[in-house]
C-alpha cells in the first residue's frame, strides 16, 4: 500500500515543472532538532511558548529569552543534516524550477546544499537590534548543553545599544514581506507542492498548501501523523521524511 502512494507520489514529482517544497520543523526531527509540538518530545511540551516567544516575553525577561535560543542554537550547530535535507537539495537541482520554503530557524537545509531558502520565520543565526533592526553577530561562544533555561544577558546594538533579539519570528509579529510574498507567488504558480513535517497549525504560513491546491496543484504531504493538510494533500505519505523523501527521488 504505501509503495504504490509512493510511486504515485514520484511519478507526480517526476512530471512536474515548477515545485515548491514547504518544509517544518519535523524536516529536521531526525538530524535531533526537536519540533514544537510532538506529544512526546515537542519544546512547547517543556517549555512556555508565550514566556519565550513573544516580543513581550523578551520585553520583560530578555536574558532568558536570549539564553534559551542560544541554546537552541548550539544545538543545531551540533547538528548535521539528514537524508531528507540531501533529497530535498536533489528535487530541486533536478526541477527546474524549485522554490524552498521553510518555516524553519535551522540552517540544515543551506548545509545540505540548497541554495535560497526563503525562511519564513526567520532565522537563528541572524540576530538583530530590538530597537533600530541593524543586524548583529551572532556570538561565537555557544551555550553548552543541557542549559535549556540558563539566563545570558544579550549584546548591545552598536548603532543605538539596545538589546541585540533572535532574528526569529515569533507570535504576533509580521512575517518577512519579501519571503511571504515570494513563497505565495510561488504557491500560486507551481504544479506541485510537496509539504514535509509540518502540523499545519501555525499561520499565515500554513496557507501555503492551501493556495496552492487552490490554485490547481497536485500537493503531497510527507508526515508520519495526521494533520489539518491531510485533506488538502492529494497523497498523504505516512512517515518519517528522512526515509520517505529519498524514496521519492531514487
Ligand atoms: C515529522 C517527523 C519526521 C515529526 N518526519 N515529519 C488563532 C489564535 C491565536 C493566534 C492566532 C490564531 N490564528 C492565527 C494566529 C496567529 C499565530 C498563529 O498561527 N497561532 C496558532 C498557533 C494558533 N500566528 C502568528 O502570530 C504569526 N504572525 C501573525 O499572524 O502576524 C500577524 C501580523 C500581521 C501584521 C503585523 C503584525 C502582525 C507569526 C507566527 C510565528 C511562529 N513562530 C514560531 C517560533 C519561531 C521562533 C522559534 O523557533 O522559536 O515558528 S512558532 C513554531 O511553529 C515555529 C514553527 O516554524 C511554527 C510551525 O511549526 P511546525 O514547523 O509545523 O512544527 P510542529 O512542531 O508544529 O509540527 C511538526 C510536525 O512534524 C508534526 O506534524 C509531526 O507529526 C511532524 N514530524 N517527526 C516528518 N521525522
Ligand atoms: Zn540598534
Amino acid at each position: 500500500m504505501e509503495q504504490l502512494v509512493a510511486g504515485e507520489a514520484a511519478k507526480l514529482l517526476g512530471q512536474a515543472r515548477r515545485v515548491v517544497i514547504f518544509t517544518g520543523a519535523g524536516m529536521s526531527a531526525e538530524s535531533g532538532v526537536p519540533t514544537f509540538r510532538d506529544a512526546l518530545s515537542g519544546l512547547w511540551q517543556q517549555f512556555d511558548a508565550q514566556a519565550l516567544a513573544t516580543p513581550e516575553a523578551f520585553r520583560a525577561d530578555p536574558a532568558l529569552v536570549w539564553g534559551w535560543y542560544e541554546w537552541r542554537r548550539s544545538a543545531v550547530g551540533r547538528a548535521r543534516p539528514n537524508q531528507g535535507h540531501v533529497a530535498v537539495a536533489a528535487i530541486e537541482a533536478r526541477v527546474p524550477n524549485c522554490v524552498l520554503v521553510t518555516q524553519n530557524v535551522d540552517d540544515l537545509h543551506e548545509r545540505a546544499g540548497s541554495t535560497a531558502p526563503l525562511h519564513l520565520h526567520g532565522s537563528l543565526f541572524a540576530p538583530r537590534c530590538s530597537a533600530c533592526a541593524h543586524p548583529a553577530p551572532a556570538p561565537d561562544g555557544m551555550a553548552e548543553e543541557p542549559a535549556g533555561g540558563r539566563r545570558i544577558t544579550p549584546p548591545r546594538c552598536t548603532r543605538c545599544s539596545a538589546p541585540v533579539r533572535p532574528g526569529v519570528v515569533w507570535f504576533g509579529e509580521a512575517l518577512p514581506e519579501a519571503a511571504l510574498s515570494a513563497a505565495v507567488e510561488a504557491a500560486a504558480t507551481c504544479d506541485l507542492l510537496l509539504t514535509v513535517g509540518t502540523s499545519g497549525l501555525v499561520y499565515p504560513a500554513a496557507e501555503i498548501p492551501q493556495v496552492a491546491a487552490r490554485c490547481g496543484a497536485a500537493v503531497i504531504q510527507v508526515n508520519p501523523e495526521e494533520t489539518p493538510l491531510d485533506h488538502v494533500a492529494d497523497v498523504n505519505l505516512r512517515g518519517p521524511a528522512a526515509r520517505v523523501l529519498p524514496a521519492l527521488v531514487e
